[in-house]
């Protein structure tokens, strides 16, 4: 099943005529409504006439995380507040997160975009769809939720976490789809004997899963420990949220909604455009977005593009599994988080050095954090009782700070090993 044949199933060249509209109006509106898109359009020398069609996207400027940032809270919208009709924010970044802001007919995009994804993904108004992501802020919940309705499917919205309550639930009302982070969905059946229930007891067919890397071979996994069909949701609160892009039946790929997102690939280190099939940088531009549109978004995530045909029929382009980033933001039980806001909370406590390690681990298919901090010679403790009081008080401002529980262990001083170029602070064993 498609659910819009007509764009999933366009022609090139008339895919490209209508991102080439999208992309003059876009350019247009931003240009007027946003300062910042005018200052930075002015810096390059490029007006909105000279955007002519989508092959001259090159030509306009960048966009990053750190200009969200900057601008925080509403400083990029394009639209007046009272037609913004929802706010999301990223999750876990401490002092000012990176905020986005919809009107109606964003969130009709939006809805639209995942119904196209669930459908991709087998999923259809005769389902009972488990929406196991977070609620809030987070666009993960809300964002299938509303994108489920679309479809017509029965809804629950039972959000994350209460591992118990998921299994009854699943159990009592005979869930057809879980949508949630595959290593949540992971250790849910590994947890399904502990609680006493066997795979007999569900009724689980689909799997859609997204919002933090996984292997092909973890998919596998998921399809083969739940007897289900698993499938790969993309997508980034910037953009939109879940249903930027998903793989279909064929999983060779990701298809995106390119009408709705145009996507280039960059390479990390010159920013310029690179060929299909070349890995780089992924880059968005927002085509249709009213609320906070953005003009070549780099995502950090690193890909290749195919365009050609997929054995389904939709023509959309296709990009490969996500699996790394060129920086260094880590995804931990689907919160983003970098290793220099751990710092940012240990410098400001000024009560350890700030030389640290972390350690990202999987047990039972949870991310767990471990962070070694070097005690300050200066500030030497000297009990044990002094020690642990302070690990915990460290603890508890990473909690606050990153929403994020990190075990702390503190350390002799000199004792973590100094590296000559880069530092390396992450330790990540996570098999993904
Ligand atoms: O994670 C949106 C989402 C929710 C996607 C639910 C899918 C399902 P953010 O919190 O802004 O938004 O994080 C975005 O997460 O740039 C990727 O690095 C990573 N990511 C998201 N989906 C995938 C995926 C949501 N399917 C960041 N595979 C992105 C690999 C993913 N990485």
């Amino acid at each position: 099943m498609i659910w819009n044949e007509q764009i999933e199933c366009m022609s090139s060249n008339e895919m490209r005529k209508l991102q080439s509209e999208r992309l003059i109006e876009l350019v247009n509106r931003v240009y007027q409504n946003v300062e910042f898109y005018r200052i930075k359009m002015d810096e390059k020398g490029v007006k909105p006439s000279d955007i002519r069609s989508i092959d001259d996207i090159s030509k306009l400027p960048f966009t990053n995380k750190t200009d969200l940032r900057d601008n925080y809270p509403f400083g990029l919208f394009a639209a007046p507040m009272k037609e913004i009709v929802r706010i999301h924010a990223s999750s876990g970044t401490t002092g000012k997160p990176t905020t986005v802001g919809y009107t109606k007919k964003d969130i009709e995009n939006w809805q639209e975009a995942l119904a196209r994804c669930l459908t991709m993904s087998g999923v259809s108004s005769e389902d009972i769809v488990q929406v196991s992501f977070g609620y809030g802020l987070f666009t993960g919940g809300l964002g299938i939720h509303f994108g489920a309705e679309n479809v017509g499917c029965t809804v629950i919205p039972i959000s994350a976490g209460n591992t118990r309550r998921q299994l009854q639930l699943m159990s009592d009302f005979g869930s057809t789809v879980l949508a949630c982070t595959p290593s949540y969905a992971l250790h849910l059946a590994d947890a399904l004997a502990e609680y006493g229930y066997s795979l007999s007891d569900m009724k689980l067919k689909t799997g859609v899963f997204g919002a933090e890397p996984f292997s092909e071979n973890m998919r596998l996994e998921l399809e083969k420990k739940w007897g289900i069909k698993a499938f790969d949701i993309y997508g980034l609160s910037e953009i939109m949220g879940p249903g930027v892009a998903n793989d279909c039946e064929f999983h060779d790929g990701l298809h995106i909604h390119e009408d709705l997102f145009f996507p280039e690939v960059v390479d990390p280190k010159t920013k310029e455009p690179l060929p299909d099939g070349r890995q780089g940088e992924l880059v968005f531009t927002t085509l249709t977005k009213e609320g906070i549109p953005l003009l070549r978004y780099n995502t950090h995530d690193l890909t290749t593009l195919n365009r050609e045909k997929c054995e389904c029929g939709r023509t959309l382009v296709r990009m490969k599994k996500i699996t790394g980033r060129s920086d260094d933001m880590l995804i931990i039980r689907g919160v983003n988080l970098f290793p220099s806001q751990i710092e940012q909370v240990l410098l400001e406590m000024g009560e350890t050095s700030a030389h640290y390690m972390l350690y990202v681990d999987r047990e039972n298919n949870l991310d767990i954090l471990e962070l070694k901090v070097e005690l300050d010679e200066s500030k030497m403790v000297d009990t044990i009782k002094d020690l642990m009081s302070l690990s915990r008080k460290i603890e508890h401002s990473l909690h606050s700070a990153l929403g994020l529980s990190v075990k702390v262990t503190l350390v002799e001083p000199k004792s973590i090993p100094r590296s000559e170029g880069k530092a390396v602070r992450v330790i990540d064993n996570r098999k993904i």
